[in-house]
């Protein structure tokens, strides 16, 4: 199969689900602003950015819908694609001849003049690459790791990477520091749905996300080698970036924005500089919004829910769903779905829950008869099935991350809320047993409703 981000920009045309900008916009925050408005419409495709030939689009996997489509599977079938992808990973086919290095340029003066990198937010401090797949490998066992940490432009060749302490990424460069080595990074621009979504899964160190990518779609993701650096990257890509990141230099990175929309203070980052690009014939630039917007709390969101579900079901058999949801700014509130969950295992499921993910602070516990996307039905089961005296849980001073926009001295309140039914509490002559037609009624009604 087509492994271009193109091909799924062509797909979203055919319905309409692509908008293209021919007005001219500025990089500097014009182009974000459009994104951001436009967060949740269709995909934009940016075809005159001021100052750069390069086209750039953006919100392309803003909806789950779009992240279904562009894995090639159906809205229902997307969470059980993800967890299988996550247990068996497909292994990388190695080619040769790669699209992205149909142009190379071997000696890089100047970024900010090779690529139309946004500037967001008023108070960041220079333009940010947000949609860069970073491709590293252990410098001892050589394992792939790929993810995305944003890199700001320094000027020249240089960039600075902010990688949150505990990711794969800033591991492999301790490593690298403690070996009194450069770490090697291709930064991948451009890329298939799989590719982004494989790059946010939360697997072991030495786990290789791009085999979760290609399980994702169900076809090996080709890669090729580098031009200068021993990394290898996926060919059909639109844009790769070949540098190092430097574990003994570091950057101050002054305000910049997260996804819950604020600005916050990480401090230094990692130095690092770009020696050669390769790209299409004419490339295509993918930019995310990095803050509060659909398209990063999605990508990070649907992963998360793969991987949580898959843990919680290891021990909670009646765990049906978890998801992520978008207001919760794809990290921190979750939906367990559970069917007929026995009397106290929902408590145990939000332990786990908030146990394997750090961020997790209000979890909802429902039942599978309703539909967890649904807001409306998700607080019918809270009005209906929930008891504060008995159903909430309260968990205060619990380590959060630096990311929790409530902390306080990076602790924060956690929550819990069961809206399930009591066993016993549906039965006949209980006091929530359902209301409804004779069963056979319905289901008839329901498979003829089109005629009446
Ligand atoms: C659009 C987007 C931007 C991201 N930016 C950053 C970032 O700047 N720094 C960071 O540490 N993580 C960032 N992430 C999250 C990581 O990519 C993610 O947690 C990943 O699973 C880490 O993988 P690793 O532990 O293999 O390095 C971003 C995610 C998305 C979707
Ligand atoms: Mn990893």
């Amino acid at each position: 199969m087509d492994q271009s981000v193109r091909s799924v920009l062509d797909d979203f045309a055919l319905t309409a689900d692509m908008h293209v900008v021919e007005k001219p916009v500025d990089p500097k925050f014009e182009l974000g602003a459009v994104l951001q408005l436009r967060e949740r419409d269709e995909t934009q495709l940016f075809t005159s950015v001021i100052g750069h030939s390069v086209r750039v689009f953006g919100n392309l996997l803003n909806t789950r819908e779009k992240i279904a489509r562009g894995l090639g599977v159906s809205l229902d079938e997307l969470p059980s694609r993800c967890i299988a992808a996550v247990e068996k990973g497909t292994a990388v086919q190695y080619v040769s001849e790669a699209p992205v290095q149909q142009v190379v340029i071997d000696s890089v003066v100047e970024l900010k003049d090779l690529l139309p990198v946004p500037a967001w937010f008023e108070r960041e401090s220079g333009p940010y690459i947000t949609a860069g797949v970073i491709i590293a490998k252990h410098p001892i066992t050589r394992e792939r790791n790929v993810s995305i940490a944003r890199l700001r432009l320094e000027g020249g060749n240089r960039i600075m990477a902010g990688i949150a302490p505990s990711h794969h990424l800033a591991q492999l460069l301790r490593i690298a520091g403690s070996l009194n080595q450069p770490l090697e990074i291709a930064v991948v621009i451009g890329n298939h749905p799989a590719v982004l979504i494989g790059s946010q899964m939360y697997v072991e160190l030495g786990y290789d996300e791009l085999e979760i990518a290609g399980s994702l779609i169900g076809d090996p993701i080709r890669v090729v080698k580098c031009k200068t650096i021993d990394v290898e990257v996926p060919a059909e890509a639109e844009i790769v970036l070949e540098g190092r990141l430097f574990a003994d230099q570091s950057i101050e990175e002054g305000p910049v924005s997260e996804f819950p929309g604020f600005y916050v203070y990480y401090g230094p980052g990692h130095a690092g500089e770009i020696t050669c690009m390769t790209h299409r014939t004419d490339p295509l630039y993918h930019a995310i919004v990095p803050g509060y917007a659909a398209e990063h709390l999605l990508l990070g969101g649907v992963a998360i829910e793969a991987t949580t579900c898959r843990a919680l079901q290891a021990v909670i058999p009646s765990v049906r769903r978890v998801v992520i949801t978008e207001g919760g700014m794809g990290r921190l509130h979750a939906i367990i779905s559970m069917h007929r969950p026995k009397l106290g295992e929902g408590k145990r499921a939000v332990m786990l829950a908030m146990g394997q993910v750090n961020l997790l602070k209000l979890v909802i516990v429902v039942e599978d008869d309703i539909d967890p996307l649904d807001w409306r039905q998700v607080e019918w089961s809270l009005a209906a099935r929930f008891n504060g005296a008995e159903d909430l849980m309260i968990i205060h001073g619990v380590k959060a991350d630096r990311c929790e926009p409530q902390h306080r001295d990076y602790t924060v309140t956690k929550i819990g809320m069961i809206a399930t039914t009591r066993p016993g509490d549906d039965t006949p002559g209980g006091n929530r047993e359902p209301a409804r037609a004779p069963q056979a009624i319905l289901d008839m009604v329901r498979a003829n409703l089109n005629e009446y």
